[in-house]
């Protein structure tokens, strides 16, 4: 009903924070360019695996004079995995506890998304590009609702054998075949690259890469930094084009890895390439390789590295004030990463948390495993202040995620249309009508 509408405005509103000054509007009338980096951790940036650099391309870009690059930025998918990811990125809004938003509801809630938002306020046209069948994750209808233009999936692209591994079109030639697509859309546009070799098992032919991998007892480990490299050269080999073209003058690049490749089973095996015992690998360890990367480039932008905590609901808020975009009347559950006021409090699917300063574990407030971030140690002992301080982040997590699922369970934004935003209307798109 419309009354818990209210509840999540009173929320979203009170948590907004205000733009950084310094950045409101530095990418403004820029075209947008995103590529997610499918199953792309951050340990990967300044990686070396046999005196090998792994990526050796993102490490010079994470170390650009004009990259925003976040060395503290979390995923926070759930079982959605990529269209959690997605779903963050577009709307402000988290995934579900369980199961995908974009299958269970995708196709006929209301959302207030990214390209819609552009396309009103600033003319922006939009495209996805994606290797996959455009019926994966329900993105066929969902993109429509979120009011994407155009949708190239796998039937605008080379779909050989040769040319396809595990969930679609190679990396490599996702961007060269994107291109003819890319440069037929009106400026500005707000655009999406989304790959997926890098995808677990990580499965890549020893034609497709010269990279040495290691010899851990877990293929999947071995593989993955073989698929990062391949990904790594990938996104060079678009930057080149991007360069040349001339487009990367009046486009801002926002670079991103959607979730975790490596699950929890396969970090010992990795703990062995980080110089780490496996004994004594700890659930803080495991929850600092949930950090993935968050890059904003664009010639001219006065970069560096950005160690605040913030996670994959910030996106949004962030990407709008750069663009010169006032966020106040949208709803948005997180904060934009460069304000001065950013709170710094990372909501995780399973009512996890971390901040700046602590890692607390278990869903239970200070009943939970409190660790230190700077020292790694497991707090025993927490004083009376801390318990009260860490209780009431928990309180606040569970109520922004319990509000979250409430707008999405109950598709809340059918009673509330920001001052000044239509609808989306799905019916204007047709691409991919015929895909169930
Ligand atoms: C599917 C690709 C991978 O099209 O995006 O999705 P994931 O398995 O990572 O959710
Ligand atoms: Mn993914």
């Amino acid at each position: 009903d419309g009354t818990d509408i209210n509840s999540v405005l009173n929320y979203t509103k009170s948590h907004q924070v205000p733009a950084n000054p310094e950045y409101f509007g530095q990418a403004k009338g820029k075209n947008v360019i995103i590529l997610h980096l499918e199953s792309f951790q951050q340990f990967l940036i300044d990686f070396k695996v046999n005196g090998q650099e792994v990526t050796p391309f993102l490490n010079s870009l994470y170390h650009n004079k004009n990259t925003l690059a976040f060395s503290n930025f979390y995923h926070e998918v759930g079982q959605g995995k990529t269209s959690d990811a997605e779903n963050m990125l577009e709307t402000g809004v988290f995934g579900l506890p369980e199961g995908s938003v974009f299958t269970s509801l995708g196709t006929d809630n209301t959302f207030q998304g990214a390209p819609a938002i552009l396309q009103q306020s600033a003319g922006y046209s939009s495209a996805v590009f994606h290797g996959n069948v455009g019926s994966f994750w329900n993105r066929n209808h969902v993109y429509k609702n979120l009011g994407y233009n155009y949708f190239f999936d796998s039937s605008y692209f080379n779909t050989s054998t040769e040319a396809n591994i595990g969930y679609g079109l190679k990396d490599k030639l996702l961007f060269a075949e994107s291109i003819k697509y890319l440069e037929q859309l009106q400026q500005p546009f707000y655009t999406k690259f989304i790959t997926v070799t890098n995808h677990f098992p990580f499965p890549l032919a020893d034609s497709d890469t010269d990279f040495q991998r290691p010899e851990t007892d877990d293929k999947a480990v071995n593989n993955y930094f073989a698929t990062a490299h391949y990904l790594d050269q990938a996104v060079k080999e678009f930057f080149d084009y991007l360069n040349k073209s001339g487009l990367a003058k009046n486009t801002l690049v926002m670079i991103y890895g959607d979730h975790y490749g490596l699950s929890d089973k396969d970090n010992k095996s990795l703990a062995t390439l980080m110089n780490r015992s496996s004994d004594d690998w700890t659930a803080l360890d495991n929850m600092n390789l949930q950090r993935v990367p968050f890059m904003l480039h664009m010639d001219g932008l006065k970069g560096g590295i950005q160690t605040q905590y913030g996670g994959e609901i910030d996106v949004l808020p962030t990407l709008l004030h750069l663009l010169g975009i006032n966020t106040n009347k949208y709803v948005l559950f997180g904060q934009d990463l460069m304000s001065s006021k950013l709170q710094q409090l990372v909501a995780f699917r399973n009512n996890n948390f971390v901040t700046n300063k602590y890692t607390v574990l278990g869903g239970n407030g200070a009943n939970g495993s409190i660790y230190d971030n700077e020292t790694g140690e497991l707090l025993t002992e927490l004083s009376p202040a801390l318990t009260k301080q860490i209780n009431q982040w928990q309180a606040e997590v569970d109520h922004a995620l319990s509000l979250s699922d409430s707008l999405n369970m109950k598709n809340l934004l059918r009673f509330y249309t920001p001052s000044g935003f239509k609808p989306v209307d799905p019916s204007q798109f047709n691409y991919l009508d015929q895909v169930n």
